[in-house]
């Protein structure tokens, strides 16, 4: 039984068998119950002023195969993307060093692949390998994975693999044609048997109902065991993309997917993911008061803007935050 099983077990008051109605009731709790019952789950597993942070590094961009709808880096769209080769490893481990130095205790390289294959991997994983020898938590990105890649990344020293469902299960083909919600599904089954951590969450914003949204929720509160991770994004929308024009997505509407996020998985890290850079500081409070608790740093997420490192140290400061 690896580390993670036994963490769990035991632990009566996760649940695992959500229906979608019980989630969209959830989602359309008046905001402040929701919010105060989001806090108080939040306070019942975290220190609530302690955020965890994670640095993103792309060392694989752009020319991905797959469609992904809201993707800067799919070949099937004019995004002005430039498409590069992998990075070398010594250059990961120079950014995995620095992004240790400014705070973060977590290191995750994407990769725009539909998965790792041939020579690539092998580089891939002597990053991990690497990233892993400067003390820090290892994550990847790098699609989908067979047992045996995510066996080979849990030996060369990986701690998380994140891999998203990205939406409901009726939403999921207007969004993507190249790969299936089960084919997802599978390589989450992979990485939690090969004994990593999983990272997995979703979208916000691609012009999915509630329902979507409690779908896709169901299902990662419903996984055998609640991922480590759950990322909930903000769509940034991209230029060339299909989705470049999706309607703006309602900030409360977000807010309350976070707080049933917290709600239905209390004791994972819930990260406010992609988007914070478009999203005003008050929202962010908001957010980490509906149980957010995790953050990428730095200028960068892939390929798209993060939010400022400055204007998040001066937003920690004055909520009185602090990294884990
Ligand atoms: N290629 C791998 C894959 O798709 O699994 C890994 C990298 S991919 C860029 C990782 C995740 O980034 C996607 O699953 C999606 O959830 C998120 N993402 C990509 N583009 C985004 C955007 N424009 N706005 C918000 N999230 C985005
Ligand atoms: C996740 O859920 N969000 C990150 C990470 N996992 C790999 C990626 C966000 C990408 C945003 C668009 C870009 O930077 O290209
Ligand atoms: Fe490729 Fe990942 Fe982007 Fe989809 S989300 S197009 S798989 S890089």
């Amino acid at each position: 039984m690896n580390a993670v099983t036994t963490a769990e077990s035991g632990r009566n008051d996760l649940r695992h068998d959500w229906r979608r109605d019980e989630v969209e009731a959830l989602l359309a709790t008046p905001l402040m119950d929701l919010l105060f019952q989001a806090q108080s789950v939040h306070r019942a597993h975290f220190d609530p002023n302690r955020i965890q942070i994670s640095r993103l590094l792309s060392i694989k961009t752009g020319g991905c195969p797959e469609d992904c709808k809201y993707c800067p880096q799919s070949a099937h769209y004019a995004t002005g993307l430039d498409k590069e080769k992998l990075m070398a490893v010594e250059a990961v481990i120079a950014a995995a060093a620095e992004a240790k130095a400014e705070g973060a205790s977590r290191f995750c390289m994407g990769a725009a692949w539909r998965g790792p294959a041939g020579a690539d991997f092998e580089v891939a994983l002597a990053m991990v390998e690497g990233v892993k020898a400067l003390g820090l938590e290892t994550c990847a990105s790098f699609g989908l994975l067979s047992g045996e890649q995510a066996r080979r990344l849990k030996q060369a020293g990986l701690d998380y693999y994140n891999h998203n469902i990205d939406t409901g299960s009726d939403h999921y083909g207007a969004i993507i044609s190249t790969r299936t919600h089960q084919d997802r599904l599978d390589t989450l089954s992979h990485v939690r048997e090969a004994g990593l951590h999983v990272c997995s969450g979703g979208i916000v914003g691609m012009g999915e109902g509630e329902g979507d949204r409690a779908d896709m929720l169901a299902i990662l509160a419903n996984l055998p065991q609640h991922p480590e991770s759950v990322p909930i994004n903000l769509l940034i929308p991209i230029t060339g993309t299909p989705l470049a024009d999706a309607p703006a997505t309602d900030p409360f509407d977000f807010i309350r997917t976070i707080a049933a996020a917290r709600i239905m998985m209390p004791r994972s890290f819930v990260r406010l993911s992609a988007g914070r850079h478009a999203m005003s500081d008050e929202m962010q409070a908001l957010c980490f008061f509906a149980g957010a608790n995790s953050i990428f740093c730095g200028d960068k997420l892939l390929t798209a803007a993060n939010a400022s490192p400055s204007g998040d140290r001066a937003l920690f400061d004055r909520l009185g935050l602090a990294p884990l």
